[in-house]
């Protein structure tokens, strides 16, 4: 029998592209969406740098293109009876979730919207979990969490979990989070709540802590321009490795936040493809969270801006770089050493970042150099609010 996978969040940056990777692969794909991400674009007054059609007019153009159906179920993932009725129509063997608000700085605006970003996806991941529990328990939930739920503790990061010896007694328990984002914190709350589903209920998970994706297009987005994916870089939306890209063809100085030092996980966008494919072909078992560590190199922000300065200026594009003020809570300096063995060992060849990647990224953004808005680049979203002028310090 045909596979059947549910893609939640198949309108995004990431769930576009997978929906299209799996369907190619041969397996019955249905993707959920409430087209959420289009209207915080408009709230932020942002737009990806390629202009996207409907998710209805994708779908259409990957039947015209590639001949194969992706089924559309357009709704809130906070709503119970809509999860309950959609998983029980579609019936998933497997259920990719990317259906959550994916912004740091989104969640740092103010309470409103880490409130919102909290209550959004974790009450989300909730229903989701609770309709696999009562009509799919053997179903499969592969989830995206974050790098960024471990923080950059002082020690080695290990897959998921670390085993303590306290008092002569050994336990071994999900690693300790210390995020840094209210955003990140959503994804903390996300694994526990995964945890318990799987330990109580039996339920079968993957949760995959991803680091930042980077890329424009895969195999299948380069197939038509209406099947490009959403790509940012904006200050809330964007990460670093497709800002600085953008900010070196707009001619605008790549911006650094602080000393440079933060060390991050990065993953082209194909890799991500890979990652889910492979945890897809591979279920955890009855009972287990599997933990994943999703990146394939690890770079310092200063070091990924020179790599971008230096690939431009191969081009003939000037680029600078500059250390902005940071406007994040994060160690500037500090050690970073992530294992990430379990992909690999699955079968992960990685794409590594190379001056050709990064060369064919500046080539396609030149393509869309008219879309570019500067103001987006920077929106001054602060992790802590400036004193007012004048106040004591600790006011
Ligand atoms: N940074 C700069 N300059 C910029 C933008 C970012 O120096 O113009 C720095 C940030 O301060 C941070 C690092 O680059 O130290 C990464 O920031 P980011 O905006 O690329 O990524 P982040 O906010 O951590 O979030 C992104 C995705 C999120 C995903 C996460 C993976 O938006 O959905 O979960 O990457 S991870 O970072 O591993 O947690």
């Amino acid at each position: 029998m045909t596979e059947r996978i549910l893609v939640l969040g198949g309108d995004g940056y990431l769930g576009w592209p997978t929906a299209m990777h799996l369907s190619a692969r041969g397996a019955r794909v249905g993707v959920v969406d409430n087209m959420s991400k289009r209207a915080w674009e408009r709230e932020m007054g942002v737009q990806p740098l390629i202009a996207i059609p409907s998710l209805a007019k994708r779908i259409a153009a990957w039947q015209e293109v590639c001949g194969r159906s992706i089924e559309l179920f357009e709704g809130d993932l906070t709503d119970t009876d809509f999860v309950h009725a959609t998983l029980g129509s579609f019936r998933p063997d497997t259920i990719v979730h990317y259906g959550e608000q994916p912004s740091a700085p989104y969640s740092m605006i103010d309470v409103h919207h880490a409130a919102f970003t909290q209550s959004n996806n974790v009450v989300g991941t909730l229903n989701v979990l609770f309709a696999m529990r009562d009509l799919l328990p053997d179903s499969h939930l592969v989830k995206l969490g974050t790098m960024g739920e471990y923080g950059t503790p002082d020690i080695d990061i290990e897959e998921g979990y670390l085993t303590v010896d306290h008092n002569g007694r050994r336990h071994t328990f999900l690693y300790p989070k210390t995020p840094g984002s209210m955003y990140h914190l959503s994804k903390v709350h996300d694994s526990h709540n995964m945890h318990f589903a799987t330990r109580v209920w039996g339920l079968r998970a993957t949760d995959l802590n991803q680091g930042v994706v980077y890329g424009i297009e895969t195999e299948h987005t380069a197939l038509d321009p209406r099947l490009a994916t959403s790509f940012h870089y904006d200050e809330v939306f964007g990460t670093a490795l497709n800002r600085f890209c953008v900010q070196a063809v707009a001619g605008e100085p790549i911006t650094v936040y602080g000393r440079g030092g933060q060390t991050r996980g990065y993953l082209n966008i194909r890799d991500t493809l890979a990652c889910v494919a492979l945890a897809v072909d591979n279920p955890a078992e009855r009972g287990e969270m599997r933990v994943f560590n999703q990146f394939t190199e690890t770079f310092t922000v200063r070091e990924l801006a020179e790599r971008v300065r230096d690939a431009a200026a191969q081009l003939g594009i000037e680029a600078t770089v500059v250390h902005a003020e940071n406007p994040r809570f994060e160690a500037e300096e500090h050690y970073y050493n992530p294992r990430h063995s379990g992909l690999l060992e699955l079968g992960l060849q990685p794409h590594l970042l190379s001056q050709e990647l990064i060369d064919t990224m500046l080539q396609r953004i030149v393509q869309h150099r008219d879309r570019i808005r500067r103001e987006a680049l920077v929106m001054n979203v602060r992790w802590t609010p400036k004193p007012a002028a004048g106040a004591p310090v600790g006011s």
